[in-house]
Order: C-alpha cells, then sequence, then structure tokens
C-alpha cells in the first residue's frame, strides 16, 4: 500500500498551528537556522530489509500481522515510512534472506517511491538447504579451505547482486568464533580470515567499500574472531583504503565508551558508519534512543566535530542504517521512533558550540564544558525535526498520521495476520 500525499498534506494542515507556535519559540534562540533545517534534510537513514517483520527471541515470536511477504513488499513498507518522515530514503538488503530476482523490477519501484540501495548484507551465520559445507565451525576462518572458499564465494555473488542494485558496500558480520577455550587457534583463525577477506576484497569494484562489523558475543560465547573494534581495526587496515570498521552500537562490552570508539576511527578516516539500536545488557537490539539517549547525544557530538574537522558530508560521508529487533511493537512504528531518536540526536550534536566547548577545553573548565554539552542535549529540537519534514512533504507528526490512517489494519487485509517476513 501506498499513502496519499494528500493524507499527510491534510493531517499537516490540522497540526500547523500547534507546531508553528512550538517551531518559533526554539527557532528565535538558533544560529544558522536555514543551515540546519538544510543539514536535517539532507540527514537519511537506512531501513534494513531484515527489520520490517517482528522479530523475537530463541523463546518465541509474536507476529502483529501483516508483514511483507517478498522483497517488493517490504520495499513498500520503507516507502511508507520514507513518505511519512522523509528521512529513509534507501533500503539495506541481507542475501539471501532477500534476493533481488529481478534487479530491473526492483530498482523502478524503490525509486518510484524515492528509494535507493544501500549497502548489501552477506549471510554465512546460517546454513542454507542449498549449500554444501556446513558454517557450523564458522566460515572465513574456518580450517577447512573448502568451506572457507564457498563462504568467500557468497561474499562475491552477494557483491554481484550489490552492483545490479547500484550499492556501493558490501556490509559483512562473521559469526566466527569458538565456544570453549582450545576449540580455536586465535592467531591462525584470524590470519585465515584475513586471506579470505583479501579475496573478497580483491572482487570489489573501485568505488565500493567493504564494511567490516565487530561484535564480542553470540552465537558463539568463548571468542569472536573479529570481537572488537581493535580486530576489525586491524583488518581494515591491512585490507586497504576500500576497508573500513563498522559500529554496532549494541557490539560493545557493557559500559564500553562508544564515543571514543568512533571519535578515534573517524580520526583514522576508517569508520565505516553504523548500525543503529539500543540495549541495557547485551545486544538487545532495542529501538534507538529508548534506553540512553545521553550516549547516543554524545556520539553525535563526536561525530559532527570529527567530521567537520575532516571536511566530511554528515549526510554521505559514511553509512547511516537502523540495525534493530521489534519483539513487541510494529515494525514500523519502531523504525519510525528510531529514524526520529537519531535525527534528534544528530540536531542536538548540530547545536552544540564547539568553538565555547574547545576554549572551555584549552582552559580545562570541566563544568563550563559539560554546560555547553548539555544545554544543547536538553533543548527540544523535535519542533526542528517537524519543519524539515514540513518542508520536504512528510508528515509533522509521522506516528499520529500512521495510526489515524491504521496502516497497520489495512497491511494485515491486504497481506494476512499470518504473513511471516524473511529473516531472523
Ligand atoms: C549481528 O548481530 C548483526 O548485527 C549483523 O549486522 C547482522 O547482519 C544482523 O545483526 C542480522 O540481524
Ligand atoms: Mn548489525
Amino acid at each position: 500500500m501506498q499513502l496519499e500525499k494528500s493524507i499527510i498534506d491534510d493531517a499537516n494542515h490540522k497540526q500547523q498551528a500547534a507546531h508553528q507556535r512550538r517551531f518559533d519559540f526554539v527557532a528565535a534562540d538558533i544560529k544558522d537556522l536555514d543551515i540546519i533545517l538544510k543539514k536535517l534534510g539532507n540527514f537519511q537513514i537506512a531501513i534494513p530489509s531484515w527489520a520490517l517483520g517482528t522479530g523475537g527471541t530463541r523463546f518465541g515470536r509474536f507476529s502483529g500481522g501483516g508483514e511483507p511477504r517478498s522483497l517488493e513488499e517490504k520495499i513498500e513498507d520503507v516507502g511508507l515510512i520514507h513518505a511519512l518522515n522523509k528521512s529513509s530514503n534507501s533500503i539495506s538488503l541481507h542475501i539471501p534472506w532477500d534476493i533481488p530476482d529481478n534487479a530491473t523490477s526492483v530498482k523502478a519501484l524503490a525509486a518510484q517511491l524515492g528509494l535507493h540501495f544501500d549497502a548489501v548484507n552477506s549471510n554465512t551465520f546460517q546454513d542454507q538447504s542449498s549449500q554444501q559445507h556446513s558454517y557450523k565451525y564458522g566460515s572465513l576462518h574456518h580450517v577447512d579451505k573448502a568451506v572457507r572458499k564457498q563462504a568467500v564465494e557468497h561474499n562475491i555473488e552477494v557483491i554481484n547482486y550489490g552492483i545490479e542494485l547500484h550499492s556501493k558496500a558490501l556490509s559483512l558480520w562473521l559469526s566466527d568464533g569458538s565456544n570453549f577455550p582450545g576449540q580455536l587457534n586465535m592467531r591462525g583463525a584470524f590470519e585465515r580470515t584475513l586471506k579470505s577477506l583479501q579475496e573478497i576484497y580483491e572482487a570489489l569494484p573501485a568505488d565500493w567499500k567493504l564494511w567490516i562489523e565487530y561484535k564480542p558475543y553470540e552465537p558463539n560465547f568463548y571468542s569472536t574472531t573479529i570481537g572488537d573494534w581493535g580486530q576489525s581495526y586491524l583488518l581494515a587496515s591491512k585490507l586497504g583504503n576500500q576497508a573500513q570498521t563498522l559500529v554496532d552500537l549494541g557490539h560493545h562490552l557493557q559500559g564500553a565508551n562508544i564515543e571514543q570508539i568512533v571519535s578515534l576511527l573517524l580520526m583514522e578516516g576508517k569508520l565505516a558508519g553504523f548500525h543503529f539500536n539500543d540495549s541495557k545488557y547485551g545486544d538487545d537490539d532495542l529501538t534507538v534512543g529508548s534506553i540512553n539517549p545521553y550516549q547516543l547525544f554524545l556520539i553525535f557530538n563526536e561525530l559532527v566535530e570529527g567530521m567537520d574537522a575532516r571536511g566530511m558530508n554528515h549526510a554521505t560521508g559514511i553509512g547511516w542504517m537502523i540495525d534493530a529487533s521489534h519483539n513487541i511493537k510494529d515494525p514500523v512504528e519502531d523504525l519510525l521512533q528510531s529514524v526520529e531518536a537519531i535525527k534528534i540526536a544528530y540536531t542536538q550534536a548540530l547545536l552544540v558550540d564547539q568553538q565555547a566547548l574547545k576554549q572551555a577545553q584549552q582552559q580545562n573548565d570541566v563544568v563550563l564544558a559539560q554546560e555547553i554539552l548539555q544545554h544543547a542535549y536538553r533543548t527540544d529540537v523535535r519542533p526542528l525535526l517537524a519543519e524539515s519534514r514540513l518542508r520536504a512533504g512528510g508528515a509533522l507528526q509521522p506516528l499520529d498520521v500512521y495510526r489515524q490512517q491504521a496502516v497497520r489494519k489495512q497491511l494485515i487485509n491486504e497481506r494476512g495476520a499470518l504473513a511471516v517476513s524473511t529473516g531472523l
């Protein structure tokens, strides 16, 4: 289904007066208002194809119904999100969950909805019925050359799908690791991974990137071969300029200072981008900003400062994507909330008086430095986001429109209450 523009316009019309009041109040104190609104309009966050269905845990899955049954329906759902928020103009495919059998028609559908294709993701963490060798003991790090070859070939196949869709990056996450001490020679595993990655790297088109995601544990619980940013960075450095480290916010041990990791990767030109989510205990994959929005703001503060220092375009300099799981929420609602949380943190970071902060740091004025950061963090920037959506033709209040239009009910009518989307 698609949302008519007139529906969004009607809803905006009803909310216009209240919006204007809120907007004028916050806008009065903002320097460079138009520049900020322009940056917000340009800032887009990719939606992963696997996030449009209900997530779950190993204990169960509780679908809310109307899940997309095909890649085309997933693209339509991203189209709905983008029509409402004008902030999610791309989709990232996971192969083989979402094989684009007919790239031409899939591209045409996406273009009609104002979308394009973000990074393509490979999957060597699950066995497919058609494959010859099992990934039970890993893929690119496997002791058996035949398994490594199969995994390398899969990644090259994914690159080829991506080329057809005009993607520009292969995003790679390996579950390779060990469950028990002694199971694996760690140096050997790392060296084999590097060799396999070199073969994949050679197949990358010149204008592509290879994004290497790290994760400390799960599904392996003793060691993961690419377990932290240091290991990913080491591989990316050895591979070359096209390889970079991808930061999934949930892939850190508790208490890790993610903003510091991000700052240094950016400094080295090795920050590929993000998988956004939030967590309290581990890789919880909760809605972005639902647990620790201050940390998200601090990350964005490092990003804005670091990207400006390197003269990078905020919107296109690195990859921005959500990677969350919606256990009990409507996936589309959860994604709307996540995109909003990301853009709130970004906007607040844009409001940080970087010059004053630098001066406070030079003078070791710790109190003032904190005041400067928190002044920006405590500004209610939601009317600025609403204004930027309005200017782009989106909804002042995306979630309200989604609910007023009973979109999920319409999707259930169209697809059925038992429709289940592919993915984890
Ligand atoms: C692994 O936990 C991960 O974050 C990787 O990005 C995968 O591709 C994705 O989740 C799959 O859900
Ligand atoms: Mn991820």
